[in-house]
């Protein structure tokens, strides 16, 4: 059975969205970072790159060296891409004005290497992107990110696990595809892709209990206790979001990261975590919030903006909400 690539995939989406050629051409240029990056993380342990490098990033959090790799890969496949006047990214402080990207009709957000803290271990790590059509002419600007998800054209992840994932929507289905290595492909092995309702897992780090006010700790203990609508529910957490919320995706359940009484924004990134994640969720028949709102209505203030988020099938998520009223 031959299948569809994810080059001829995307041209389908363009042609259905009536998307300039930057569009699939933006994508080819993930996917090619993906698999640039891929091939990092298993090299990392034969050459030296584990563990971290000394330094902080802009978050104020431990750098590793596979986080440095990952930036480089993003500034080097993006550097003369016409079509992508800017990137906002989790390991760059400020936008990154593309060289050659001025006149770009589209903005870049991503997350080069989510989960890092996976690498030394040999866990499931990923790269969350998500594109939108620019906001302003001229100098790419903060103006162009300040849009909410509602707005995104595009936006997916990468999941490197034991297969190599890639797993996106252009508005329409989510597809996912897998890397055949031996000759640097992806695949469709997962079309059309729609959250089960009614089964799956939990997924929260309980170890954080302390830190939650009374309705939180409350919500997450009746999960715990099987005393909700959505029944048995087992315990998952992958400590790294791609990988606990795709197989959220494919199994069903409900990935939390609840704000805390002393950081009631929570921990993950709204431009590059949540709001990408919130867009293929959606399209595949789920829900995201930050516990009041959908994650898709908020339009960010800054580029490193903070929410909670709960994300998953629409009975869970639709559950915890009424909890926390
Ligand atoms: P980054 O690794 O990109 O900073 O992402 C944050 C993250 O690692 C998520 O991938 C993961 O779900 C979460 O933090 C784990 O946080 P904690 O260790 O506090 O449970």
């Amino acid at each position: 059975m031959t299948r569809l690539t994810l080059s001829e995939q995307f041209f389908r989406d363009q042609a259905t969205h009536n998307a300039s050629g930057g569009l699939s051409t933006i994508l080819n240029r993930i996917s090619l970072a993906a698999r640039m990056l891929a091939s990092e993380i298993m090299r990392a342990g034969f050459v030296g790159k584990l563990g971290y490098t000394g330094t902080t990033n802009v978050q104020d959090e431990d750098v590793r060296a596979l986080d440095v790799i990952s930036d480089d890969v993003v500034r080097q496949v993006f550097a003369q891409m016409p079509f992508v006047a800017g990137i906002g990214s989790e390991e760059m402080e400020d936008i990154h004005v593309v060289p050659g990207g001025e006149n770009g009709n589209y903005v870049l957000t991503v997350d080069p290497l989510d989960g890092s803290g996976n690498v030394d271990v040999d866990g499931q790590m990923g790269t969350i992107f998500g594109i939108y059509r620019r906001a302003t002419t001229g100098p790419v600007q903060m103006a162009d990110f300040q849009q909410s998800g509602n707005r995104l054209v595009a936006a997916g992840y990468v999941l490197y696990g034991p297969s190599t994932m890639f797993v996106y929507t252009a508005g329409g289905p989510v597809h996912g595809f897998t890397l055949d290595r031996s000759i640097g492909t992806f695949f469709l092995t997962h079309p059309d892709l729609r959250i089960p309702e009614g089964s799956g897992n939990y997924s929260v780090n309980e170890a954080n209990e302390t830190k939650w006010d009374d309705k939180t700790r409350d919500m997450v203990r009746a999960f715990r206790m099987q005393d909700t609508r959505c029944g048995k529910r087992s315990a998952r957490y992958a400590g790294a979001l791609v990988g606990d919320f795709h197989r959220t995706l494919l199994k069903g359940g409900i990935y939390m990261y609840p704000g805390e009484a002393k950081k009631p924004e929570g921990k993950l990134r709204l431009l590059y975590e949540n709001a990408p994640l919130a867009f293929v969720c959606e399209r595949a028949g789920g829900m995201a919030t930050d516990g009041k709102q959908r994650i898709l209505d908020i339009v960010p203030s800054k580029l490193h903006q903070r929410t909670p988020l709960f994300i998953g099938s629409k009975g869970d998520v639709e559950e915890a909400m009424e909890r926390l009223r």
